[in-house]
């Protein structure tokens, strides 16, 4: 028996559109999952919104908006937006939820009780125009150890140095542009002591990729302190129970909600049984798909809490690289912000699925969005190579068929040469090479479309050749149906589309039998031919 699979993404933050940057994780995942699914694996799919923290509060100040209200509208903006491009989640839910509140307060406990928990007064920028402390990100100043200018607040791009906000020279609020002052107040830190002694072994045992392995090393010799797991008022989160006015820190609440939401799933789904998924030596496998930017959390405290909670430890944590767009990161670039929903103003949700496996592998290599080298492969390998397939060899079926397909195909060889691509090719989606996914189905789609070329079927004489005619093109509908059972999770929308033209359900399990004596539909264009002038045009306005 297959162990059953848990998948989750990274929680997208409640305070602004999800674009095309975000897409590349969610799309990742959902082909692994898509894939894992049609081959009858049982996998469950779960994310949700990131609701809380400064970013989100201050958002909704500038809206002039309750931080609720905020994350209501963002929640339903995003859950449209990853259907639009068919991310196809069991359950999302927000890290705002009740249910994620009981398993925040859980941990907290569960810390408190085995003394992991230290009050310590520290002194932290505080705005006073804007009546807020400073989180690093939202103030600049002039390092402490090298003096170099315009340096955030917990690190210096110059020189590399790590300190305290409250050391900055010169410090300038981001937020308001005025001079914060420096406030003491009483913080809870998470005892970090325990990732050393228990927890090293388990992270460099090859849950993550090795090239962050090393990164990790660097960061134990760097020695862990503590974790600072509150904030003051006025902030968005979660309150802690034994202060009147400190609330969770948004990263302590957040991977809490992968606990959460798959209660919500188990509440929901009555055969799910939770424990089964999160007891410590749990049978069922644990996968996270993360991007690098976010690995410290993921590697180092998201097991810690687990190992307190008494909780299974993730399987792997497969991080990725950042979407970059003209070399830089997508999330920085301001005129180049392509919104998921800008996107579909112009193309489809499978274009984009499409391109991102072309490009992605289990690597954590940035991917660079490139609208000419998109354009083209969508036009190069989907319309003119594997729709041709089914257009060309249609029309003859339709004219002289009645579009009811032969009784054998012309090339049982050259069909099993097909089906048995069908181990490699499942093979590179479990390690998630889907850009070799691509360019395996693409090989065979050359191959097919070289069969139907070398066949000349527009060549033989109806009268005396009508049988082959009839077979070769059942043989092309038969190798298009194979290439488009490969691609199905990775453009589920054409493959609805094929399955109405060829009148089946396309299914990895059945491919070894080919489609005979079958009626199909009548031909209607399954792919129209993209052009991005339109979007480049719209970018540069
Ligand atoms: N909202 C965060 C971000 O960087 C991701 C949170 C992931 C959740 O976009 N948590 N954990 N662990
Ligand atoms: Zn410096």
């Amino acid at each position: 028996m297959k162990k059953k699979i848990l998948v989750t993404c990274a929680l997208p933050y409640s305070n602004g559109d999800l674009h095309i940057g975000h897409m590349l994780e969610h799309i990742q995942a959902d082909i692994w999952v898509r894939y894992y699914k049609m081959r009858k694996r049982e996998v469950w799919f779960v994310c949700s919104d990131d609701t809380h923290g400064t970013a989100i509060m201050l958002k909704a100040r500038e809206l002039n908006v309750s931080p609720k209200l905020l994350i209501l509208n963002t929640f339903k903006e995003h859950v449209f937006d990853f259907q639009s491009f068919n991310i196809n989640y069991d359950y999302y839910s927000s890290t705002h939820h009740i249910q994620n509140f009981y398993w925040t307060k859980k941990l907290y406990y569960r810390l408190k009780l085995r003394n992991l928990l230290q009050i310590k007064n520290i002194d932290q920028l505080y705005d006073t125009d804007k009546d807020i402390f400073l989180p690093d990100r939202f103030v600049k100043g002039t390092c402490p150890v090298c003096y170099s200018k315009n340096q955030y607040g917990d690190h210096c791009e110059s020189c590399g140095s790590i300190y305290k906000a409250s050391m900055l020279i010169s410090p300038i609020s981001n937020i308001s542009n005025t001079i914060p002052i420096i406030k003491n107040s009483k913080h809870i830190f998470l005892d970090l002591s325990i990732l050393q002694k228990k927890l090293y072994q388990w992270i460099i045992s090859g849950v993550v990729n090795k090239n962050v392995v090393n990164k990790i090393k660097e960061w134990f010799l760097k020695d862990l302190h503590s974790w600072n797991i509150s904030r003051d008022y006025p902030y968005f989160g979660f309150k802690i129970p034994d202060f009147y006015d400190k609330y969770f820190y948004v990263w302590l609440d957040a991977p809490m909600s992968y606990i959460s939401t798959f209660k919500c799933l188990c509440n929901y789904n009555s055969l799910l049984n939770f424990d089964e998924f999160w007891k410590k030596n749990s049978h069922t496998e644990l996968y996270h798909f993360i991007g690098k930017d976010i690995t410290y959390f993921h590697v180092l405290f998201w097991p810690l809490m687990l190992e307190v909670l008494g909780f299974r430890k993730p399987t792997k944590i497969f991080v990725h690289g950042h979407l970059t767009f003209q070399g830089k990161k997508i999330s920085k670039s301001k005129n180049s912000f392509i919104t998921a929903k800008k996107w579909l103003k112009y193309f489809d949700s499978d274009s984009l699925r499409y391109y991102y496996a072309s490009k992605l592998s289990s690597k954590i290599e940035d991917i660079e969005m490139n609208l000419k080298d998109f354009e083209n492969k969508i036009n190069s390998d989907i319309v003119n190579k594997v729709v041709n397939l089914a257009s060309r060899s249609s029309s003859f079926l339709s004219k002289y068929f009645n579009n009811i397909l032969s009784k054998k195909i012309q090339n049982m060889h050259l069909y099993q040469q097909f089906t048995d691509a069908s181990f490699e090719i499942g093979r590179l989606f479990e390690n998630r090479e889907f850009s070799l996914v691509i360019k395996k189905i693409i090989f065979l789609t050359d191959i097919a479309n070289q069969y139907f070329n070398e066949q000349k079927p527009w060549k033989l004489l109806l009268t005396t050749h009508k049988t082959l005619l009839h077979e070769i093109c059942t043989m092309g509908i038969n190798l298009f149906r194979i290439i488009m059972t490969f691609l199905k999770p990775i453009i589920p929308d054409l493959a609805k589309r094929s399955e109405s033209f060829l009148l089946i359900h396309l299914s990895w399990n059945n491919i070894d039998t080919p489609l005979l004596n079958h009626r199909i539909s009548i031909f209607r264009v399954l792919y129209h031919r993209i052009k991005v002038s339109d979007l480049n045009n719209d970018l540069n306005h």
